[in-house]
């Protein structure tokens, strides 16, 4: 069965997640997208042989559409991830899966009542390989049980509109999903520190930050983001365990001699770090859909905690660096296991 997807915003991410399941990906097809520019998406839709709907309600509602992804401004996912579930449509939103808990909160509600997962939220690091092999070496117990976690998220640069918060929001989200998923283990507390910022870019932004984070087992999580970094997109990531240590591989890269150097080039965005994990992302999600299961990946109850964990960095930050309480409601029986 090929499984015909709708495509909600068809902006940059949304563009390459097209091109991803018609080029890449097989068992899907691109049939309707829509975007709040109505230009965008007749120009989209005309490129990949789609119909552009003036609405995202009007794509869900179509007949064409077996399931749907949303790629729009994150304030807008929750309605739109609402509306696919109750059409009962399998939906991939793109993370966060929406801007506020009380939002995430509807949307498991109504995944509950339907009775069956339908949603997926795009935290596509748990299909990277080098992430997947560390989960691996951690499930085995060979080192032991974790016991620090150091991390860096770094960024060449952002632009003018990314606010401080969004280091939270936007970039260390990233971790917060994959060490959850990592670790097994659910975050109680975050912390967020402000060193001396880099003069290299805007004034209003604090760049770098320092994240802290305590597990309930007791695991403590230091996350570097510094979003300004000029030299490259680089992502670290090292678990500390009672008999060893687990770390995330670099890219694989040619090793250059030349001038009396030895070097290896750094990537430069993220896109290109992470397209093997963006590809199995949608390869399983498609293939979960196509046999009539329940997405495997990242879930509704996973983005509500990715949110309030964000919100509580974000109030840590606004508060100087106070260490605040992840306030997350009893994960329901319904998500089964634990992270
Ligand atoms: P973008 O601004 O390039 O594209 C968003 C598009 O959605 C725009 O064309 C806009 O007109 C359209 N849109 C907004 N609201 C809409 C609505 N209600 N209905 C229809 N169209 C609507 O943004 P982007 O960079 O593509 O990001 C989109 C989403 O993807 C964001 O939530 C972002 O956080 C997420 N994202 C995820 C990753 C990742 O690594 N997983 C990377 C980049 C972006
Ligand atoms: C961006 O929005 C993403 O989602 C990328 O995956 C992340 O690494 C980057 O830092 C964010 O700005």
């Amino acid at each position: 069965m090929t499984v015909r997807v709708g495509v909600i915003g068809t902006g940059m991410i949304g563009q390459d997640h097209i091109r991803r399941l018609t080029d890449v990906v097989t068992g899907a097809a691109v049939t309707a997208v829509t975007d709040l520019d109505p230009a965008r998406a007749a120009d989209v839709a005309a490129r990949a042989g789609a119909t552009a709907f003036p609405t995202g309600a009007d794509l869900i509602a179509s007949p064409d559409v077996d399931a749907v992804l949303v790629t729009s401004w994150g304030p807008t996912h929750a309605e739109h991830v609402l509306n696919a579930v109750a059409a009962g449509k399998p939906v991939f939103c793109e993370k966060p899966l929406a801007t506020t808990a009380e939002d995430c909160l509807r949307i498991v509600d109504a995944e509950r009542a339907h009775g069956r997962r339908l949603v997926q939220v795009g935290f596509m690091r748990r299909f990277d390989p080098g992430y997947r092999q560390m989960k691996d070496v951690l499930a085995s117990g060979d080192l032991g049980a974790p016991l620090l976690v150091h991390c860096a998220h770094r960024n060449p640069a952002v632009p003018e509109s990314y606010t401080s918060a969004m280091a939270a929001q936007d970039t260390a989200v990233h971790e917060i999903d994959v060490l959850r998923w990592l670790l097994d283990d659910e975050f109680v507390s975050a912390q967020v520190l402000t060193p001396r910022a880099t003069s290299r870019r805007f004034e209003h932004l604090k760049d770098p930050q320092v994240m802290l984070f305590e597990t309930a087992n007791g695991v403590r999580i230091d996350l570097e983001v510094f979003v300004n970094c000029q030299y490259g997109y680089d992502i670290q990531c090292e678990a500390v365990a009672e008999a060893g240590l687990v770390r995330l591989p670099d890219p694989a890269a040619v090793g250059v001699r030349s001038a009396g150097r030895h070097g290896t080039a750094v990537l430069q965005d993220w896109k290109g770090r992470f397209t093997e994990a963006f590809d199995t992302e949608f390869r399983e999600w498609i293939a979960a859909v196509a046999s009539g299961a329940e997405p495997t990946g990242p879930s509704a109850w996973d983005g509500y905690a990715a949110t309030v964990i964000t919100d509580a960095a974000v109030r840590s930050l606004e508060s100087d660096g106070t260490v605040v309480a992840v306030d997350m409601k009893p994960r329901p029986a319904f998500y089964g296991g634990t992270a």
